[in-house]
């Protein structure tokens, strides 16, 4: 039995060894390796935590002690490590399986679910404050990537840490590397720590180095206050003595004996502490150290040669047609600029960047900032493009609304993965913008069903006067062919695809192919259904809409966002300021967070939203309706 399935608590690892831990650590390399070359999966991350983790556990005691792992997308050998090393694990990221994040519901040891970025030492400090309050004496420790730290929201829990507890311990997990290399101040300065020899290097033993300047045991004898004062006279504080913590570092994140020894040290300490410790993403696979940026989060991949082993369609992905497109205009105007909060090549900006460096921008993970600093240009005749996860732009609410909507700034944002993120779950699928978005004024917004359309619809939000969105999902595109060049389309007009006699389908952006399939079904019962594509959330395509009622029995509308305030919402509400009378059937998510899962059809499938169900459901309403209507005819008769 390997060592690792000897683990079944993580009580059992304080029993193993020292002598065992790098065993244990391979053995748990591999096993991350072989599950993510399956499923799928944050590979680098996890390999680069893996003696960090371990030492966690042999220092502290979970679920008593707190780990808030930031993101959580490195909580793998967490998991493995805390009774989770079993059939729900080898299906990570899968139906049935482990999440890809930490998830409170999923174990006691889980102390704090996370899936978006900056949000661990905030959640820390105040599980910190809650535990002082209660008069008791547990540890709590935020794991932080560097590139958390270019999240505002990061900052604002250092700045309230100094007066809100004296018992907080931050891992500061500095591996450089954001999902592409890390950017910005704070990245520089991190690495400035590491490699400037006037910061306080390694020291949780100032009496040690003081015994030994001229004067020093003096020192010692007057106390702590004279302590602090002289080390800061030695060394440069750090910006985190600024802030309250006791800086240490940088520690090997690799090497058991330092790390054993920081974390003890931290554990005992009497105020904040931070320990900078430095790992290697990918480290124990060559191939992810090659190529971090790829293997931070992987597909199914080959573990001999690293190449992806997922049966892809040919066509392109939805990203890149964004990239591509906005490269090509840009290069006629130089006032296109494009903006990502750290995922270049995720919005496919890479293209960009590559190609016009100078009218691209990688803000780091900092939405609301990507946002404002986009209003900012707009007003000065730029035209911003922000190309940002849906799910990543729920952080920047308010910017979209005080910043850019209010002052109409034509600001273009490209909202990738809109709908599922079926392996990442509910903190990643981006099924709220249309109801976050819809309430605001002066917004256009779009969902194309096609790449080509996509392209075109890029094209004409550059000549809206305002802010303008367009959603569009994760993944290839249908492989329509593109035109050569985008084209404006009338801005309000869906386009007709079928003429509608009994029922109309109004199927929105990647629901458009969902919509053709219940075409062809209802048309082997006899029942003629047209099709209409929307092209627009707002503004409606309120004109076709009225003419349609006027002819069918039964509106349909489908929509990859939740139900509440959506597509089939707007709809709902333009029938009612039309006073039209139109049956209306609304397929979209239920209100419920929607878990992660092997595929989008298996998800569908889960709620209702797959063909067969909405067929059946919709199907059903129109019996009735046609039924109510012969009685109504015959009792006139
Ligand atoms: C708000 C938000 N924006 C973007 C992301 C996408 N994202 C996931 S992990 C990651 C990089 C995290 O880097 P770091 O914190 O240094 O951890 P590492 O992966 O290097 O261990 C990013 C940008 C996110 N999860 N949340």
């Amino acid at each position: 039995m390997s060592l690792l399935q000897q683990i079944k608590q993580p009580v059992d690892i304080k029993k193993l060894d020292e002598s065992d831990l790098p065993i244990l650590a391979a053995e748990i390399r591999e096993k991350i390796i072989q599950t993510t070359s399956k499923n799928g999966g944050h590979i680098g991350p996890n390999l680069g935590v893996v003696e960090l983790t371990i030492a966690l556990h042999r220092t502290f005691s979970t679920p008593n002690d707190s780990f808030i792992f930031d993101v959580s997308h490195q909580g793998y050998v967490h998991k493995l490590l805390t009774g989770r090393n079993d059939r729900r694990f080898n299906n990570i990221r899968l139906s049935n399986g482990l999440s890809g994040f930490l998830n409170m519901q999923e174990s006691c040891h889980d102390a704090f679910g996370a899936g978006h970025a900056g949000t661990a030492l905030s959640a820390a400090l105040g599980i910190a404050k809650a535990r002082d309050l209660n008069n008791s004496d547990e540890h709590v420790i935020a794991i932080c990537g560097d590139a958390s730290f270019t999240c505002g929201v990061t900052l604002e829990a250092l700045n309230n840490i100094p007066h809100s507890t004296k018992k907080l311990i931050v891992i500061l997990n500095d591996n450089k590397w954001s999902i592409a290399k890390n950017v910005g101040a704070f990245s520089k300065y991190f690495n400035e720590l590491i490699t400037n020899p006037l910061y306080n290097k390694i020291n949780d033993n100032l009496e040690n180095i003081l015994s030994k300047i001229p004067g020093g045991k003096n020192i010692i004898k007057w106390g702590s206050r004279w302590k602090q004062e002289t080390k800061n006279l030695l060394f440069a504080p750090t910006i985190f003595e600024k802030f309250g913590l006791r800086y240490i570092g940088p520690i090997d994140g690799h090497d058991f004996k330092q790390l054993n020894h920081y974390l003890n040290f931290a554990k005992n300490a009497t105020q904040p502490v931070l320990l900078h410790v430095l790992t290697t993403k990918g480290k124990g696979y060559n191939i992810a150290l090659e190529n971090p940026e790829r293997f931070h989060g992987a597909s199914p991949f080959n573990v001999e040669s690293g190449e992806n082993s997922s049966n892809e369609s040919p066509y392109p992905k939805y990203q890149d047609v964004v990239g591509s497109t906005i490269t090509k205009l840009a290069k006629r105007d130089s006032k296109i600029i494009g903006i990502t909060a750290a995922m270049p090549s995720g919005t496919g900006l890479n293209i960009l960047a590559s190609t016009l460096p100078k009218q691209f921008f990688d803000v780091g993970i900092a939405e609301e900032h990507a946002v404002l600093f986009a209003a900012g240009m707009a007003t000065k005749g730029f035209h911003p493009i922000c190309a940002i996860y849906s799910t990543f732009l729920q952080r920047a609410y308010d910017q979209i609304i005080h910043d850019v909507a209010i002052q109409n700034l034509p600001i273009l944002f490209c909202l990738d993965r809109a709908g599922l993120s079926p392996n990442d779950g509910a903190t990643h699928h981006g099924l709220f913008d249309i109801s976050y978005l819809r309430p605001i004024p002066n917004c256009l917004i779009m969902a194309p069903r096609n790449e080509s359309i996509l392209a075109d619809m890029i094209k004409t939000a550059l000549s809206y006067k305002g802010p303008s969105f367009v959603r569009y999902p994760r993944g290839k595109g249908t492989g329509v062919k593109m035109a050569e060049e985008p084209t404006t389309i009338i801005i309000g007009k869906g386009e007709r695809i079928n003429k509608a006699i009994d029922i109309d389908i109004w199927a929105l952006g990647s629901m458009f192919q969902l919509g053709k399939e219940l075409v062809a079904l209802f048309k082997e019962y006899d029942i003629s259904a047209g099709l209409f594509d929307p092209q627009f959330i707002k503004p409606i395509d309120e004109s076709a809409l009225v003419n349609a009622t006027s002819t069918v029995k039964l509106i349909i509308t489908l929509e990859d966002n939740v139900l509440n305030g959506g597509f089939g919402s707007a709809i709902l509400e333009t029938l009612d300021k039309n006073k039209i009378n139109c049956p209306l059937e609304r397929f979209g998510w239920n209100d419920v967070f929607v878990d992660h899962g092997s595929s989008v059809k298996f998800l569908r499938e889960t709620q209702g939203l797959d063909l067969e169900s909405i067929f059946k459901k919709s199907l059903k309403s129109y019996q009735a309706i046609t039924m109510t209507n012969a009685s109504k005819t015959r009792k006139s008769e």
